[in-house]
């Protein structure tokens, strides 16, 4: 059994009551929901969230992740009195997120406050397999003398995203005096949920229900003898529409009852039994194991291979991942670049076909992509900055309010930030070159890269007796409508250039669209290193003033800067909220010198404040690729607290999704200097101080492999027999089952 890190809540504080609701999900790719406590808190923002279950209130309102009815809510009473941690004494408190089989669990000690102690246990898990099961468990145990437990639970549709409901309930009904069943439909009657609840009762309870007020409730009451445990079991099957087997006949709901009654003849333990095999099996294709000095870096290793199983949509393509998983109703459940950038590598070096999915959901969205191109006066797919199912633009026009001025601030990435088209191509090649999967790239890979290198070539104009890409946002969000940015620019100029060598290898026979490609990849306006190596972010960058940052960067992630000036203000200043620059020189590290790239991170770092979450990561990984490996560990373990460090509210409406998987990415594309864009596996080992160890598998063209790095070796291990090669430290090696290269980093 491998033992991954748990992630504890210790103490209990109020204060953190919604950040840990977020790390503390449980889930499966499909199901997220919030680790809210069992017993209802004021400030306790519940959420269960299914990947693809978007709806749109009304015309004014911006498309949503719905937050479904709450099923894991239930009311405590002991002798009468209501159990709350804010009451009472707690006399012991434990709680904390296995990830080893994503198990959610809590023991307390609770004196009530008349004086009577109970032992409370409380579990749940969010099954792996069948994905519509969520099993819940509660233990209590009246520790001095006998006592009376009542508890209310059931499908609680009173659960809004932050006041605004998606759903009409439709009917609700107990069958069996034991099966509770609510029938729920999106205001605009277009999709449909069907939430089954079952519990399993001790003998000598008794039971009533009631439904009332959108709360379809069971109300259990028995007595407790001092010192006897007493163990409720719950049981959901969570259905909605995007399910292959959903409607619209009404005999969906009669399949949901018969679905929960075949599992609930199990006992949650028997269940959890087999969802732990489900993950372990996941753990041991997938972990990375370092051995450092500080068990903090396993722990945040742990804690994003956790969350990346959780907010993959592996059993549907119609899905992608939103920028909080399904962790919370944090970017109203969107889509962002984050996923092909960020979340994408690690699912195509562990499960292709994952990654195969997120790019299909791409495809997908080609056509409305290919009509927001034409709408704008370009040609090709321009991908939304925000998309959800529809593959329709879902940036919000508007900011939040202004309070002091009452006006909106105007959000220009619907409008600007084009980078998104050239991440999709950098992903799908990405895709071919790790897997040589001819199908896709004959079925979707190329349409993508055409389209793609379309809008590119519409978009470039001609000035200056060159073509340059005008008013765009890059990923540096703090400087708007700018021309010819460094990052846009590159990688447009990459996506054109890929997207011929794929046509062309596929025998693709449209010479009008090579010969527009030669045209754009010769006379695309590149800025180029200046004589320290830097690179403009964009043409008037350098002549902006710089600013004193300090106060901001010690509040990174706060976006404080905002209370100070305008955004209009610090579009005139050297200030970035993330890596621009930076970030290009990550993804293309081929194309700058590695004294480039250190000039590169040295001018830029001291003007970024990292006030978006994708910053620091990418900074680690560019710091330790360019040998500043001391510097790196500290950019990275920076990035591995975004969630998981000591701010209590970091996370509350959702973990960060790309930042998670920058956990993964950091360690590896970081410390081991991994590459593949090129379509060669490249390593350039750089242990930080005190890591002795890094092993982390890998899926490379069909073949398992298993790296190990250590300070004095490098090891590759593959389960297949095929030849294989490897660029170490630039050095081209062969080899079919293993590969050892002994001595330091420097020297292999
Ligand atoms: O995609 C990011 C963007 O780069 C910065 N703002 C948040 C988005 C979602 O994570």
């Amino acid at each position: 059994m491998i033992q991954t890190q748990i992630l504890q809540e210790a103490p209990f504080s109020p204060h953190r009551l919604n950040k840990y609701a977020s790390l503390h999900t449980c889930g499966n790719g499909r199901t997220g929901i919030r680790g809210c406590h069992e017993e209802a808190y004021t400030d306790q923002q519940r959420g269960m969230f299914v990947a693809g279950f978007y709806h749109r209130a009304n015309a004014t309102e911006v498309t949503e992740l719905v937050n479904l009815p709450d099923i894991t809510g239930m009311r405590i009473e002991l002798d009468g009195e209501s159990f709350s941690l804010l009451s009472g004494t707690l006399m012991s408190y434990q709680r904390e997120l296995r990830t080893m089989n994503g198990e959610l669990y809590r023991e307390l000690v609770w004196q009530s406050p008349a004086g009577q102690q109970f032992k409370i246990e409380t579990r749940r898990f969010v099954a792996l397999a069948p994905l519509a099961l969520v099993a819940c468990r509660l233990t209590v145990t009246a520790l001095g003398s006998d006592a009376h437990l009542c508890v209310s639970t059931g499908i609680d549709a009173t659960q809004t995203n932050s006041g605004r409901q998606h759903l009409n309930e439709c009917s609700v009904r107990v069958f069996d005096h034991n099966v509770l069943q609510g029938c729920y439909q999106t205001t605009d009657g277009q999709q449909q949920a069907i939430i089954t609840s079952r519990c399993v009762i001790p003998s000598g309870a008794s039971s009533s229900f009631s439904a009332k007020n959108r709360q379809l409730l069971q109300h259990i009451s028995l007595p407790l003898q001092a010192g006897e445990a007493v163990t409720l079991e719950k049981f959901s099957w969570i259905a909605t529409s995007l399910d292959a087997d959903a409607g619209p006949d009404n005999t969906w709901a009669q399949r949901c009852l018969e679905a929960l009654s075949a599992v609930a003849q199990q006992s949650y333990g028997h269940l959890l039994m087999e969802h732990t095999g489900h993950w372990q099996h996941y753990w041991r294709a997938s972990r990375v194991g370092v051995e450092s000095d500080d068990p903090q870096d396993q722990r945040a290793l742990d804690f994003a291979l956790y969350h990346l199983k959780l907010m993959i949509p592996a059993h549907d393509a119609r899905a992608s991942v939103a920028a909080k998983g399904l962790t919370g109703e944090g970017y109203k459940g969107h889509v962002f670049w984050d996923t092909e950038i960020f979340i994408l590598p690690f699912a195509l070096l562990n499960a292709p076909e994952q990654a195969r999915q997120l790019l299909e959901y791409r495809f997908r969205h080609l056509s409305p992509a290919q009509d927001k191109a034409r709408r704008n006066g370009y040609e090709g797919a321009l991908f939304p900055w925000e998309s959800a199912f529809s593959g329709e633009e879902e940036t919000p026009e508007f900011a939040a309010i202004n309070i002091r001025t009452g006006q909106r601030q105007r959000v220009a990435s619907a409008l600007a930030e084009h980078h998104l088209v050239a991440d999709v191509a950098y992903a799908t090649a990405g895709y071919f070159q790790a897997t040589q999967d001819g199908e896709f790239m004959q079925q979707t890979g190329l349409a993508l890269l055409k389209e793609t290198a379309l809008f590119w070539m519409s978009r470039a104009v001609r000035r200056h007796h060159r073509l340059e890409i005008l008013n765009v946002i890059g990923p540096d969000e703090y400087t708007e409508h700018i021309d010819n940015n460094a990052f846009t620019n590159y990688m447009a100029h990459y996506n054109v250039q890929t997207a011929c060598e794929y046509l062309r290898q596929s025998g693709h026979q449209d010479e009008a669209f090579f010969r527009r490609a030669e045209d754009f990849l010769t006379q695309l306006y590149l800025p180029q290193p200046d004589q320290q190596g830097v690179i403009a972010q964009d043409d008037t960058f350098l002549s902006k003033p710089q600013c004193d940052l300090t106060a901001y960067k010690t509040q990174q992630g706060t976006q404080a800067i905002l209370l100070d000036y305008s955004r209009a203000e610090i579009n005139e200043m050297q200030v970035l909220k993330q890596a621009d620059v930076v970030m290009l020189m990550h993804l293309l590290p081929a194309q700058f010198t590695p004294h480039c790239q250190a000039a590169n991170l040295r001018f830029y770092e001291p003007r970024t404040i990292h006030d978006s979450s994708l910053s620091k990561s990418v900074h680690a990984i560019v710091a330790a690729r360019t040998g500043q490996a001391a510097q790196a560990l500290q950019f990275y373990r920076e990035a591995c607290r975004i969630d998981l460090g000591d701010e209590p509210h970091s996370s509350d409406d959702g973990i960060h999704a790309a930042a998670t998987s920058a956990v993964w990415m950091g360690a590896l594309m970081g410390f081991t200097g991994l590459d593949y864009q090129s379509g060669e596996l490249h390593f350039r080992p750089a242990l930080p101080q005190g890591w002795r160890q890094l092993q982390f598998p890998l899926c490379w063209r069909g073949s398992r492999l298993k790296v190990t790095i250590e300070a004095q070796q490098f090891t590759l291990r593959k389960t297949d027999a095929r030849p294989l090669t490897v660029r170490v430290n630039g050095l081209s090696h062969t080899f079919t089952e293993s590969l050892i290269l002994k001595g330091s980093h420097d020297e292999i």
